[in-house]
């Protein structure tokens, strides 16, 4: 279901009478401001490795365990994958934690002199 986000409406609503608390823009008028409340789905960020010649896939699979919880299977599926076609998506979150992520991967790798790239793009 396709919703928008905070909406302040003005409803119009006839009165019997003029007596709306001065909120009336004409005689038997009323104006009632009303705020409904509407969730808003936030974006979702792919968090994507990259493929390179030097990363040892012992350390990709490390890193899929460590930082997006993967069990060894998978962690192995997707590094694999990353190693035959150059890129793959390691999970999808919000954009504060897919930032979180990136930077965690990017310093790991670093630390560790492996060339390493993770990257994030939104869905
Ligand atoms: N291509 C690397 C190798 O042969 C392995 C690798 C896989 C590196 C995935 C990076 O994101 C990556 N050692």
């Amino acid at each position: 279901m396709k919703n928008g986000g905070d909406v302040t409406k003005k409803f119009v609503a006839r009165m019997q009478n003029g007596e709306d608390g001065g909120n009336s823009p004409g005689r038997g008028t009323a104006v009632i401001t009303r705020t409904k409340t509407r969730t808003k789905k936030p974006s979702l960020y792919r968090v994507l490795i990259l493929n390179d010649d030097y990363t040892p896939m012992e350390f990709v699979i490390h890193i899929l365990e460590r930082f997006f919880q993967k069990d060894r299977e998978s962690a192995t599926r997707i590094m694999l994958h990353v190693h035959n076609h150059g890129v793959g998506e390691c999970g999808v979150y919000t954009f504060e934690v897919a930032e979180t992520k990136v930077s965690q991967v990017m310093d790991f790798a670093r630390q560790n002199q492996h060339p390493l790239q993770c990257v994030m793009e939104k869905k």
